[in-house]
Protein backbone atom coordinates (compact mmCIF):
# COMPACT_ATOMS: atom_id res chain seq x y z
CA UNK A 1 0.00 0.00 0.00
CA UNK A 2 0.98 3.34 -1.14
CA UNK A 3 2.46 5.84 1.79
CA UNK A 4 1.43 9.02 2.07
CA UNK A 5 3.93 12.17 2.09
CA UNK A 6 3.26 15.72 2.94
CA UNK A 7 5.56 18.26 1.32
CA UNK A 8 5.47 21.33 2.23
CA UNK A 9 7.26 24.13 0.19
CA UNK A 10 6.77 22.09 -2.82
CA UNK A 11 6.12 24.59 -5.40
CA UNK A 12 10.12 24.77 -6.30
CA UNK A 13 13.43 23.33 -5.55
CA UNK A 14 14.28 21.08 -2.99
CA UNK A 15 10.42 20.70 -2.36
CA UNK A 16 9.25 19.70 -6.22
CA UNK A 17 12.27 17.41 -6.46
CA UNK A 18 11.84 15.74 -3.58
CA UNK A 19 7.50 15.35 -4.62
CA UNK A 20 8.90 13.75 -7.79
CA UNK A 21 11.31 11.05 -6.67
CA UNK A 22 9.01 10.40 -4.18
CA UNK A 23 6.08 9.93 -6.44
CA UNK A 24 8.57 7.63 -9.27
CA UNK A 25 9.01 5.77 -6.26
CA UNK A 26 5.45 4.96 -5.13
CA UNK A 27 4.52 7.00 -2.81
CA UNK A 28 1.60 9.37 -3.02
CA UNK A 29 2.45 13.34 -2.16
CA UNK A 30 0.47 15.81 -1.31
CA UNK A 31 2.48 19.29 -2.44
CA UNK A 32 1.94 22.45 -0.60
CA UNK A 33 2.84 25.77 -1.24
CA UNK A 34 1.31 29.63 -1.32
CA UNK A 35 1.76 29.57 -5.35
CA UNK A 36 -0.96 26.94 -6.66
CA UNK A 37 -0.53 27.25 -10.35
CA UNK A 38 3.34 26.14 -9.40
CA UNK A 39 1.97 23.21 -7.64
CA UNK A 40 -0.92 22.49 -10.37
CA UNK A 41 2.17 22.10 -12.70
CA UNK A 42 3.95 19.92 -10.53
CA UNK A 43 1.01 18.01 -9.99
CA UNK A 44 0.01 17.25 -13.99
CA UNK A 45 4.42 16.36 -14.33
CA UNK A 46 3.53 14.02 -11.76
CA UNK A 47 0.88 12.87 -12.96
CA UNK A 48 2.04 12.51 -16.94
CA UNK A 49 4.79 9.83 -14.76
CA UNK A 50 2.32 7.87 -13.18
CA UNK A 51 2.68 8.97 -9.93
CA UNK A 52 -0.22 10.60 -7.35
CA UNK A 53 0.11 14.16 -6.61
CA UNK A 54 -2.60 16.48 -4.51
CA UNK A 55 -2.05 19.64 -4.37
CA UNK A 56 -2.66 21.93 -1.23
CA UNK A 57 -2.70 25.66 -1.14
CA UNK A 58 -0.90 26.56 2.23
CA UNK A 59 0.64 29.11 4.02
CA UNK A 60 2.58 27.77 6.58
CA UNK A 61 3.07 30.53 8.84
CA UNK A 62 -0.95 30.15 9.72
CA UNK A 63 -1.58 27.70 11.52
CA UNK A 64 -5.16 27.54 10.45
CA UNK A 65 -4.09 27.53 6.51
CA UNK A 66 -2.13 24.57 7.66
CA UNK A 67 -4.62 22.49 9.45
CA UNK A 68 -7.19 22.57 6.52
CA UNK A 69 -4.50 21.51 4.29
CA UNK A 70 -3.58 18.52 6.42
CA UNK A 71 -7.54 18.02 6.79
CA UNK A 72 -7.84 17.96 3.15
CA UNK A 73 -4.76 15.23 2.19
CA UNK A 74 -6.14 12.90 4.61
CA UNK A 75 -10.13 13.25 3.47
CA UNK A 76 -8.38 12.79 -0.32
CA UNK A 77 -5.95 9.98 0.64
CA UNK A 78 -7.42 8.42 4.26
CA UNK A 79 -4.00 8.83 6.44
CA UNK A 80 -0.80 10.80 6.46
CA UNK A 81 2.29 8.29 6.85
CA UNK A 82 5.02 11.36 6.19
CA UNK A 83 5.39 14.62 6.93
CA UNK A 84 8.94 16.73 5.09
CA UNK A 85 8.95 20.30 6.65
CA UNK A 86 10.83 22.11 3.86
CA UNK A 87 9.46 25.43 3.32
CA UNK A 88 11.89 28.02 3.69
CA UNK A 89 13.70 31.43 3.04
CA UNK A 90 17.28 32.64 3.20
CA UNK A 91 17.86 36.49 2.67
CA UNK A 92 21.01 37.05 3.64
CA UNK A 93 22.43 40.40 4.55
CA UNK A 94 24.79 41.26 7.54
CA UNK A 95 23.52 41.98 11.40
CA UNK A 96 24.27 45.46 11.47
CA UNK A 97 21.95 46.00 8.43
CA UNK A 98 19.19 45.50 10.74
CA UNK A 99 16.84 44.25 8.14
CA UNK A 100 14.82 43.12 11.02
CA UNK A 101 11.70 42.35 8.09
CA UNK A 102 13.50 39.38 6.78
CA UNK A 103 14.72 38.04 10.32
CA UNK A 104 10.70 37.89 11.11
CA UNK A 105 9.87 36.26 8.11
CA UNK A 106 12.79 33.64 8.37
CA UNK A 107 11.56 32.87 12.07
CA UNK A 108 7.66 32.83 10.79
CA UNK A 109 8.41 30.48 7.76
CA UNK A 110 11.90 28.53 8.95
CA UNK A 111 11.22 27.96 12.62
CA UNK A 112 7.25 28.34 13.41
CA UNK A 113 6.12 27.26 9.60
CA UNK A 114 7.89 23.71 11.41
CA UNK A 115 5.90 23.71 13.98
CA UNK A 116 2.63 24.70 12.67
CA UNK A 117 3.06 21.57 10.60
CA UNK A 118 4.23 19.12 12.69
CA UNK A 119 1.62 20.19 15.26
CA UNK A 120 -1.23 19.63 12.49
CA UNK A 121 0.58 16.48 11.25
CA UNK A 122 1.20 14.79 15.05
CA UNK A 123 -2.06 13.70 15.98
CA UNK A 124 -2.28 11.15 12.52
CA UNK A 125 0.74 10.10 13.28
CA UNK A 126 0.45 9.75 17.64
CA UNK A 127 -3.17 7.90 16.37
CA UNK A 128 -1.31 5.30 14.22
CA UNK A 129 1.73 5.06 16.11
CA UNK A 130 3.85 5.20 13.11
CA UNK A 131 5.21 7.93 11.08
CA UNK A 132 8.48 9.83 9.81
CA UNK A 133 9.03 13.95 10.21
CA UNK A 134 11.46 15.14 7.73
CA UNK A 135 12.81 18.22 8.80
CA UNK A 136 15.13 20.72 6.29
CA UNK A 137 17.63 21.95 8.35
CA UNK A 138 20.81 22.90 6.75
CA UNK A 139 25.01 23.24 6.70
CA UNK A 140 23.52 26.38 8.03
CA UNK A 141 22.26 24.33 11.17
CA UNK A 142 26.05 23.13 12.12
CA UNK A 143 27.77 25.96 11.45
CA UNK A 144 27.65 29.85 11.70
CA UNK A 145 28.16 31.68 8.50
CA UNK A 146 28.97 35.22 8.34
CA UNK A 147 25.69 37.11 6.79
CA UNK A 148 23.80 33.81 7.64
CA UNK A 149 23.28 34.70 11.37
CA UNK A 150 19.52 34.36 11.42
CA UNK A 151 19.35 32.17 8.81
CA UNK A 152 21.68 29.77 11.07
CA UNK A 153 19.71 30.54 13.96
CA UNK A 154 16.72 28.94 12.52
CA UNK A 155 18.14 25.78 11.11
CA UNK A 156 19.76 25.59 14.56
CA UNK A 157 16.75 25.68 16.09
CA UNK A 158 15.49 22.70 13.24
CA UNK A 159 18.35 20.64 14.69
CA UNK A 160 17.48 21.14 18.29
CA UNK A 161 13.81 20.17 17.47
CA UNK A 162 14.42 16.97 15.71
CA UNK A 163 16.56 15.57 18.52
CA UNK A 164 13.81 16.78 20.66
CA UNK A 165 10.64 15.38 18.26
CA UNK A 166 12.84 12.13 18.53
CA UNK A 167 14.11 11.74 22.02
CA UNK A 168 9.82 12.29 22.55
CA UNK A 169 8.01 10.53 19.67
CA UNK A 170 9.96 7.89 18.85
CA UNK A 171 10.31 5.74 21.54
CA UNK A 172 6.83 5.75 22.83
CA UNK A 173 4.79 6.52 19.06
CA UNK A 174 7.30 4.82 17.01
CA UNK A 175 7.95 7.70 14.93
CA UNK A 176 10.89 8.50 13.16
CA UNK A 177 12.51 11.29 12.68
CA UNK A 178 15.30 13.10 10.24
CA UNK A 179 17.17 16.16 10.61
CA UNK A 180 18.66 16.66 6.64
CA UNK A 181 21.24 19.19 6.28
CA UNK A 182 22.34 20.00 2.65
CA UNK A 183 25.07 22.30 1.37
CA UNK A 184 24.41 24.13 -2.01
CA UNK A 185 21.57 22.74 -3.93
CA UNK A 186 20.37 24.71 -7.01
CA UNK A 187 16.96 26.29 -6.40
CA UNK A 188 14.99 29.56 -6.15
CA UNK A 189 16.26 30.40 -2.42
CA UNK A 190 19.01 32.41 -3.97
CA UNK A 191 16.79 34.74 -5.59
CA UNK A 192 15.58 36.16 -2.86
CA UNK A 193 18.93 37.29 -1.20
CA UNK A 194 17.96 41.57 -1.35
CA UNK A 195 22.20 42.33 -0.35
CA UNK A 196 23.84 42.39 -3.44
CA UNK A 197 27.14 41.49 -1.58
CA UNK A 198 25.94 38.06 -0.85
CA UNK A 199 23.84 37.46 -4.36
CA UNK A 200 27.48 37.93 -5.80
CA UNK A 201 28.94 36.00 -3.30
CA UNK A 202 26.45 33.18 -4.28
CA UNK A 203 27.26 33.89 -7.64
CA UNK A 204 30.86 33.03 -7.32
CA UNK A 205 30.13 30.13 -5.40
CA UNK A 206 27.90 28.51 -8.09
CA UNK A 207 30.85 29.21 -10.48
CA UNK A 208 33.61 27.01 -8.25
CA UNK A 209 31.46 23.83 -8.35
CA UNK A 210 28.36 22.15 -9.26
CA UNK A 211 25.43 22.34 -6.55
CA UNK A 212 23.36 20.02 -5.77
CA UNK A 213 19.25 19.26 -7.80
CA UNK A 214 16.21 19.12 -5.64
CA UNK A 215 16.18 15.47 -6.76
CA UNK A 216 19.49 14.77 -5.04
CA UNK A 217 18.13 15.96 -1.83
CA UNK A 218 14.69 13.80 -2.50
CA UNK A 219 16.77 10.92 -3.15
CA UNK A 220 18.85 11.26 0.44
CA UNK A 221 14.88 11.53 1.57
CA UNK A 222 13.94 8.42 0.14
CA UNK A 223 16.56 6.52 1.27
CA UNK A 224 15.47 7.61 5.17
CA UNK A 225 11.50 7.13 4.92
CA UNK A 226 12.60 3.64 2.41
CA UNK A 227 14.26 2.00 5.42
CA UNK A 228 12.63 -0.89 7.90
CA UNK A 229 10.48 0.49 10.81
CA UNK A 230 13.29 -0.01 13.46
CA UNK A 231 15.90 2.07 11.49
CA UNK A 232 15.80 5.66 12.32
CA UNK A 233 18.30 8.15 10.09
CA UNK A 234 18.49 10.53 12.44
CA UNK A 235 20.52 12.56 10.16
CA UNK A 236 21.63 12.98 6.57
CA UNK A 237 24.26 15.13 6.05
CA UNK A 238 24.78 16.08 2.10
CA UNK A 239 27.05 18.22 0.18
CA UNK A 240 28.07 19.02 -3.59
CA UNK A 241 31.42 16.84 -4.25
CA UNK A 242 33.32 20.24 -4.78
CA UNK A 243 31.65 22.16 -1.61
CA UNK A 244 34.40 20.03 0.03
CA UNK A 245 33.61 20.44 3.91
O1 LIG B 1 14.30 27.02 -1.95
P1 LIG B 1 13.08 27.50 -2.90
P2 LIG B 1 14.86 25.57 -1.57
N1 LIG B 1 4.19 28.95 3.24
O2 LIG B 1 13.08 28.98 -2.75
C1 LIG B 1 7.99 27.76 0.06
C2 LIG B 1 16.61 24.57 2.72
N2 LIG B 1 17.98 24.54 2.22
O3 LIG B 1 14.18 24.51 -2.29
O4 LIG B 1 4.88 29.50 -0.97
C3 LIG B 1 4.37 27.87 2.47
O5 LIG B 1 13.21 26.92 -4.26
C4 LIG B 1 8.02 28.29 -1.36
O6 LIG B 1 6.73 28.19 -1.94
P3 LIG B 1 5.71 29.43 -2.22
C5 LIG B 1 15.95 25.92 2.80
O7 LIG B 1 16.33 26.64 3.94
C6 LIG B 1 18.27 24.94 0.97
O8 LIG B 1 16.33 25.67 -1.64
O9 LIG B 1 4.92 28.96 -3.40
N3 LIG B 1 5.44 27.68 1.70
C7 LIG B 1 8.94 27.29 -2.03
O10 LIG B 1 8.21 26.17 -2.48
C8 LIG B 1 14.50 25.52 2.84
O11 LIG B 1 14.10 25.20 4.15
C9 LIG B 1 19.59 24.93 0.52
O12 LIG B 1 6.54 30.65 -2.48
C10 LIG B 1 6.38 28.65 1.69
C11 LIG B 1 9.87 26.82 -0.90
O13 LIG B 1 9.31 27.32 0.34
C12 LIG B 1 14.45 24.26 1.98
O14 LIG B 1 15.80 23.84 1.84
C13 LIG B 1 20.60 24.51 1.37
C14 LIG B 1 6.26 29.80 2.47
C15 LIG B 1 11.26 27.38 -1.05
O15 LIG B 1 11.81 26.85 -2.20
C16 LIG B 1 13.85 24.45 0.60
O16 LIG B 1 14.49 25.54 -0.04
C17 LIG B 1 20.27 24.11 2.64
C18 LIG B 1 5.11 29.93 3.25
N4 LIG B 1 4.91 31.01 4.03
C19 LIG B 1 18.97 24.13 3.07
N5 LIG B 1 7.35 30.59 2.25
C20 LIG B 1 19.98 25.40 -0.83
N6 LIG B 1 19.05 25.66 -1.74
O17 LIG B 1 21.19 25.53 -1.10
C21 LIG B 1 8.12 29.92 1.36
O18 LIG B 1 21.26 23.74 3.45
N7 LIG B 1 7.54 28.76 1.02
Amino acid sequence: QSKIALITGASSGIGAGTAKVLAANGFKVGIAARRIDKLNELKNEITLSGGEAFAIQMDVTDPESVKRGVEELVAAYGTIDILVNNAGLMPLSDIESLKVDEWNRMIDVNIKGVLNSTAAVLPYLKEQNSGHIINMSSIAGRKVFKGLSIYCATKFAIAAFSDGLRMELAPKFKIRVTNIQPGAVATELYDHISDPKYRDDMEQLAKQMTFLTGEDIGNSILYAVSQPAHVNVSEVFVLPTEQGW
